[in-house]
């Protein structure tokens, strides 16, 4: 048997390689101190197992990695589940904008993916406004598969590519009176059909305390399973925050600003009596039409129970120690 390092060495300057073309150059890939390695990743996702009784031959074959998933990959979070079908998750879809049925990946291909830009303003010293190409150039690719729990309690487990909403915050210098962060969406009525429903509260908003915009697990994805981001979900750029109810995940973003109080979302001005704020993924706390206990996966349709924000509590719950007063949990 080879030494395994000689291995891993191989494997992973091919994975380098199959960088797809639209990912930044090796260079500008960030410290890869901060990553694991393949094996590692494979023992993350499970797959370690299986790779040992399939042995040495299937290690120098090399591509054991699921597609979409590279060593750029931030293991500080592990998905602890298999990742979803890509298929599955690309082709069930919740964009009002296009239309409020799940199939819309069609309808969502009209979008148009460039020219984008995302100004960035409100209460901070350095507003700016960005074009993708900037924002792709700036931030270093890196990789994380999260848990995604929306609030109709169906789930997956996706590989995004993108970089931490922090280091956006922090070139834009946010002021002492920025204590919430606005995202605004897409609203183009030439793409965009769900738009002609005038009983929506166009466009769609969202908002984030700057703390919570802050946590390194708050995402900012311009791609997934290796790919740039789908337009359906989101392309060419879209928030991840795996610890709330998706609606809070806004796809399509052409604003962020710094606001002093708080933001009103698109699924509380519709319901405040069923979406709030904060929805924050908690098993206790049913919807007032359904319960959240447990959740099924895209798929594989298994039913499996939700944990307390969705299984991130140890990285998140401090965020919320001084406001445990409010509705945290829809
Ligand atoms: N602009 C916009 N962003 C959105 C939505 C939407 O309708 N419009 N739906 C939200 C909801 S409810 C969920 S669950 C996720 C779904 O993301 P996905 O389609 O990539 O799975 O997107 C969120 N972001
Ligand atoms: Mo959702």
């Amino acid at each position: 048997m080879a030494p395994e390092t000689d291995i891993d060495k191989g494997t992973r300057i091919m994975w380098i390689k199959r960088r797809p073309g639209w990912a930044l150059s090796e260079s500008q890939v960030t410290d890869e101190a901060v990553y694991l390695r393949r094996r590692e990743i494979l023992k993350t996702l499970g797959l370690g197992g299986a790779l040992a009784v399939a042995g040495r031959n299937a290690l120098a074959a090399g591509p054991a990695l699921p597609p979409g998933v590279s060593t750029a990959l931030n293991l500080r979070y592990p998905p602890g589940r298999a990742l979803t079908d890509e298929k599955a998750a690309t082709t069930y879809n919740n964009y009002y904008e296009i239309a409020t049925i799940k199939d819309v990946w069609r309808g969502a291909q009209a979008i148009p993916q460039r020219p984008w830009s995302i100004a960035v303003g409100g209460l901070c010293g350095k507003p700016k406004t960005w074009t993708i190409e900037d924002v792709l150039k700036q931030f270093p690719v890196e990789e994380r598969i999260y848990r995604h729990r929306c609030v109709e309690a169906w789930a997956m487990t996706v590989p995004w590519s993108g970089f931490p909403l922090a280091k956006l915050i922090d070139l834009a210098e946010p002021g002492p009176d920025a204590a919430y962060v606005r995202f605004t969406t897409l609203a183009n009525p030439k793409v965009m059909p769900g738009l002609s429903d005038p009983t929506f509260p166009w466009p769609y908003v969202e908002g984030l305390t700057l703390a919570e915009a802050r946590h390194d697990l708050a995402f900012v994805a311009t791609g997934m399973y290796g790919k740039p981001m789908p337009p359906q979900d989101g392309g060419p750029i879209r928030l991840v925050l795996p610890w709330k109810y998706g609606f809070k995940s806004a796809k399509a973003i052409v604003k962020i600003e710094f606001v002093k109080q708080r933001p009103m979302n698109f699924w509380q001005a519709i319901n405040p009596d069923e979406y709030g704020f904060w929805a924050n993924v908690n098993p206790d706390v049913p919807h007032p039409r359904w319960s959240q206990k447990t959740e099924r996966l895209l798929g594989t349709g298994e039913i499996v129970p939700t944990r307390i924000y969705n299984g991130y509590g140890q990285f998140v719950a401090p965020l919320y120690a001084g406001v445990k007063h409010q509705a945290l949990f829809m």
